[in-house]
């Protein structure tokens, strides 16, 4: 092998070679190398970090926040919930049915399309048993027998669902056609305060546009009191003057208000009288369609509760324990006691204040109450 000598000699200049560009010198490249790689780590963990922070992009089904997933609230008639009663107002009756005579209850109710009025102004198309929002309250003891036949006087399909009874869903709770009516026979075999409502599809419009009420079964051993009431928690859906309230609401549990037995602040408007030390007992049933209830009277006490079927708490004349709340779900009932100790202003309310500040509020005057008036039911 031979080489061309003139290419092994050293230059006649036997100056130092040229340094490289800084691009090429080993420590740029190593630098730039690590950089390179701690900034790949980096974003990756990054990803990593939000990852496991983010339930959503693990595939869980997270909601996004309501204001961008609510539809749109549908019209309504707003309702003051401050405004004065209304000129001339009348309560609807608070105080709790007698126990209807005799043993074989036969009745009818008819279903009624009407305006009401469910708030100061406030008019609207509600669909109704009998006329009323809620319906009548029945009430009977157990083993009595219950004959009720419905008639649907509307112009829509409407049913009728006894939670007291026991009896075939397709047979008895059947929806009939305006026109048609059926008779609907059942024995109550059960003590408590149950609901009745419209069960035709879709049911939460039926019972959400005033479909509902309650039917009492006695407890055998039910103790006297001086006074007994009885109080409906349902909500309220506005539709514009003249229409039924919309399906949309309802189902996006958009309700305008909270009420007893069917009116804004009603016992507000007009308080209840009873005298301190008098023993009062309060049925109480959530007919929703879906929100809840906690029953309070500011003031007092329960010294007895009976919640859907039983006594969680019976007054014994040295029982210390005490109750400040009745907890029903939509479709729970029950009743609560107790005495006012001193003369004065009792308001009650769900204590669930978003409800109570849209409605859900009334007063009991016990005794007489400087400036105040209640109605003497
Ligand atoms: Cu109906």
């Amino acid at each position: 092998m031979t080489s061309e000598t003139g290419s092994e000699r050293q230059p006649v200049d036997a100056s130092p070679p040229p340094s490289p560009p800084p691009w090429d010198r080993p420590q740029f490249r190593f630098w730039v190398g690590t950089i390179s790689v701690v900034s790949i780590l980096a974003v990756f963990l990054s990803v990593f970090a939000i990852a496991i922070s983010h339930p959503a992009d693990k595939g869980t089904t997270v909601a996004a926040p309501a204001s961008e997933t609510a539809a749109p609230t549908p019209a309504g008639q707003k309702i003051d919930f401050n405004a004065d009663a209304p000129g001339g107002f009348a309560a609807r009756d608070p105080k709790a049915p007698e126990p209807l005579p005799g043993t074989v209850h036969k009745l009818t109710l008819d279903v009624i399309e009407k305006e009401l009025e469910i708030a100061p102004g406030v008019k609207q198309m509600m669909w109704t048993f009998g006329g009323t929002v809620p319906g009548p309250v029945l009430r009977g003891k157990v083993g009595d027998t219950f004959e009720i036949t419905l008639v649907n006087k509307g112009t829509l399909g409407h049913s009728i669902d006894f939670h007291a009874s026991k009896v075939a869903w397709n047979v008895s709770m059947k929806t009939i056609e305006p026109g048609e009516s059926l008779v609907y026979t059942f024995v109550a075999k059960h003590a408590g305060i149950f609901m009745y409502h419209c069960g035709t599809p879709p049911v939460i419009h039926h019972i959400g546009n005033g479909m509902y009420g309650a039917l009492i079964v006695d407890p055998p051993d039910l103790a006297p009191v001086d006074h007994e009431f009885v109080m409906l928690q349902s909500e309220l859906y506005t539709a514009p003057k003249g229409e039924v309230a919309d399906l949309p609401k309802m189902l996006n549990e958009q309700w305008d208000g909270v009420v007893f037995n069917g009116y804004v602040n009603q016992y507000k408007y007009a308080p209840i009288r009873v005298e301190p030390n008098q023993r009062v007992r309060i049925w109480v049933l959530d007919d929703g369609p879906s929100e809840n209830s906690s029953f309070h009277v500011i003031g007092t006490i329960f010294d007895t509760v009976f919640k859907e079927g039983a006594y969680l708490l019976r007054r014994t004349s040295v029982g210390p324990g005490g109750s400040q709340a009745l907890d029903l779900q939509p479709a729970q009932g029950g009743f609560v006691e107790f005495s006012f100790d001193e003369a004065g202003l009792y308001p009650f309310v769900t204590h669930k204040f978003a409800s109570a500040s849209k409605g859900a509020l009334g007063v009991f005057q016990a005794g007489d109450v400087a400036g105040a008036s209640a109605a003497g039911h």
